[in-house]
C-alpha cells in the first residue's frame, strides 16, 4: 500500500536539510497546482522516478511535466537506422507509459524558480513543488552546423540517428548510396551515447557488404575526440576493428558545414591553431549534432559553468537546493550519458530522495556506472560497462570486450522488454546486484 508521506512532514524535513543559500518551500509559492514531487522531463529517467514515487506517495501527488506526445526508446534508433527495427517499435504515448496516479503537465518547462519551489509552464501557469527531479535530457542543437537544417530537407543522403524525425532517413539513403564516401561525424560537445556514432557506421559496414557495395565506398569516421572510444579495453577492440574492416578515422574533426549542392562536408581541424578547415566530398553523410542541457535549463540558476545540471556526482543531490535532485542526461554528473546510467542512478536517487523526504540524510552514493552496447555488426556487440574512473564494470563473467552474438541479442532483443516493462515502471535500477551474483560477490 502507498503512504502518503504528509506535507507537513515534507516541509519541516526540507528546511532541517536547506542549505546556506536558504530554500523556501511550497508554502511561500502561489501557484495554483502544488505536487509533493514534480518531475521535469517524462523520458527514461523522469519515467522511471515518477513511476517510483508515485507508488510511495500516492494519487495526486506526483506530477510529470512533458510536452511530448510520444516516448521514444531511443536506444532503438541505432537499429532503426540500420533498417532492422522501426520507428514506430521505439515509441510508446507518452500517457502509456507515465505510472497511473500520476499527473501528466503536457508543456514545456520554461524557467525555474527554486527559491520559491514553482516551474513555470510554456502556458505561463506556475507549478509548486515540495521536491523536484530534474530529467530533461539533452537539447539536439542541430542549427549550430551551418546548412544542416536545410540539408536534411533537400539531400536524402544526409541522415542522422539522433531525432525521430531524421532517423527514418538514414537506411534508404544507405539502400541509394552505390559509390563515393560514407562520412560519420562526432561533434564537439558531450553527448549521449557516445558509442552510437559509430554503431551505426558498423552496420552501414555489415550492409555495404553484404550489398557488393562495399569495394565502390570509403567509410570515414570523422570524430572530435582524441579517441575513438573513452575506456581503453574497449578502444583497443575497436580499433582492430575499424583497421580490419578498412574503415578510415580522422581524429579532431568537426563538422561546422554542410553543403548540400555541392555535396561537401566542412570540418575544422581542432588542432589547428588557425582553425584550419577540411572539406570532404560525401554521398552519404551521417551527423551526430552537438548537444547541450536544454535552454530553459541552461538558463536558470541550476546551472554549473558547463550549463548542466549542478548535482553532486555521488548523491544526485543538487549542490545548492536540497530539495532538488537530478538524474540522467541533463545532469552534471562526469559519466557517459546513457539509459544505463539513468537506470542505475534512478535506485541511488530514490534512496537518497525518500531519505531527504522523511527528514534524514542521503545515503547512496552512484559509482558512475554506464553502459554502451557497441553493436560492430547485425549480429555482433562489445557489451562495454564501466564507471567514473573508465574502469570496466562487467555483468557478465566473460570477456565483454570480445564481439559476441550473445550481446547482440542483449542489446536488440532483450533490452527493450527490459526498458518498457522494468525501467519505465521503476523496477530496473541496472545491473549491479546481478554482477555481483554472476561474480560470486567478487566484483565491486
Ligand atoms: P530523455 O530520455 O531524452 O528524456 C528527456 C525528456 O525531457 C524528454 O521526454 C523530453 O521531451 C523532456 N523535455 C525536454 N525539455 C523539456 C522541457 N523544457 N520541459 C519538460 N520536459 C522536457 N542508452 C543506452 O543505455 N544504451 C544504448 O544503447 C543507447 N543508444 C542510444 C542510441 C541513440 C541513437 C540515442 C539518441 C540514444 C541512445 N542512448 C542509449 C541514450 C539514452 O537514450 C539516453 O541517455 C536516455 O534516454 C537519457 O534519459 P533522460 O531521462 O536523461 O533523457
Ligand atoms: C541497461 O541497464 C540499459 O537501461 C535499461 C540499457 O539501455 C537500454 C542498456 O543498453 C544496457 C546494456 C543496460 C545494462 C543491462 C545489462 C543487463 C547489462
Amino acid at each position: 500500500m502507498s503512504t502518503v508521506v504528509p506535507l507537513t512532514r515534507l516541509t519541516s524535513a526540507a528546511i532541517r536539510q536547506s542549505s546556506g543559500r536558504g530554500f523556501s518551500t511550497s508554502r511561500t509559492s502561489h501557484s495554483k497546482k502544488h505536487y509533493q514531487l514534480l518531475v521535469v522531463g517524462g523520458g527514461s529517467g523522469g519515467c522511471a522516478t515518477a513511476a517510483k514515487f508515485a507508488r510511495k506517495l500516492g494519487k495526486g501527488h506526483v506530477a510529470v511535466v512533458d510536452p511530448s506526445e510520444m516516448h521514444y526508446y531511443q536506444p532503438m534508433w541505432t537499429l532503426v537506422g540500420a533498417g532492422i527495427k522501426t520507428l514506430q517499435a521505439s515509441g510508446r504515448p507518452m500517457q502509456s507509459v507515465l505510472p497511473r496516479g500520476c499527473d501528466w503537465i503536457k508543456d514545456r518547462a520554461v524557467s525555474f524558480d527554486p527559491d520559491r519551489c514553482t516551474v513555470t509552464t510554456g502556458s505561463g501557469e506556475q507549478i509548486g513543488y515540495d521536491f523536484l527531479v530534474v530529467a530533461m535530457g539533452m537539447q539536439l542543437n542541430y542549427s549550430q552546423i551551418k546548412g544542416l537544417p536545410e540539408a536534411f530537407t533537400v539531400d536524402r543522403s544526409v541522415c542522422s540517428n539522433y531525432w525521430s524525425e531524421t532517423v527514418t532517413q538514414t537506411f534508404p539513403a544507405l539502400e541509394a548510396l552505390q559509390q563515393g564516401n560514407a562520412i560519420f561525424t562526432f561533434p564537439n560537445t558531450p553527448i549521449k551515447c557516445a558509442g552510437a556514432p559509430q554503431k551505426i557506421m558498423y552496420l552501414a559496414d555489415h550492409y555495404l557488404r553484404k550489398a557488393g557495395k562495399r569495394d565502390n565506398t570509403n567509410i570515414i569516421f570523422n570524430t572530435s575526440l582524441g579517441v575513438i572510444f573513452g575506456v581503453k579495453k574497449y578502444a583497443e577492440r575497436l580499433l582492430d576493428i575499424v583497421k580490419d574492416r578498412n574503415i578510415q578515422v580522422n581524429y579532431r574533426r568537426n563538422l561546422v558545414e554542410v553543403r548540400p549542392d555541392k555535396k561537401e562536408a566542412v570540418f575544422v581541424d581542432l588542432d589547428s591553431p588557425e582553425g584550419k578547415t577540411e572539406t570532404f566530398q560525401y554521398s552519404f553523410l551521417h551527423v551526430t549534432p552537438p548537444m547541450s542541457a536544454p535552454d530553459p535549463l541552461r538558463q536558470s540558476s541550476l546551472v554549473n559553468t558547463d550549463g548542466y545540471l549542478d548535482v553532486s556526482k555521488e548523491t544526485l543531490q543538487h549542490v545548492q537546493y536540497p530539495n532538488i535532485f537530478g538524474i540522467g542526461d541533463c545532469t552534471s554528473v562526469p559519466t557517459s550519458k546513457t539509459a544505463a546510467a539513468a537506470a542505475a542512478q534512478s535506485g541511488i536517487l530514490q534512496k537518497n530522495l525518500q531519505a531527504v523526504m522523511s527528514g534524514g540524510k542521503t545515503q547512496s552514493q552512484y559509482d558512475g556506472y554506464t553502459s554502451c552496447p557497441l553493436v560492430t555488426g547485425n549480429n555482433k556487440c562489445i557489451l562495454a560497462e564501466f564507471d567514473f574512473a573508465g574502469q570496466p564494470l562487467e555483468t557478465f563473467p566473460i570477456d565483454q570486450g570480445k564481439e559476441r552474438r550473445t550481446m547482440y541479442h542483449l542489446k536488440r532483443d532483450v533490452m527493450p522488454e527490459l526498458y518498457w516493462n522494468v525501467m519505465l515502471k521503476g523496477y530496473w535500477n541496472g545491473p549491479a546486484l546481478t554482477r555481483k551474483l554472476l561474480h560470486l560477490g567478487m566484483s565491486k
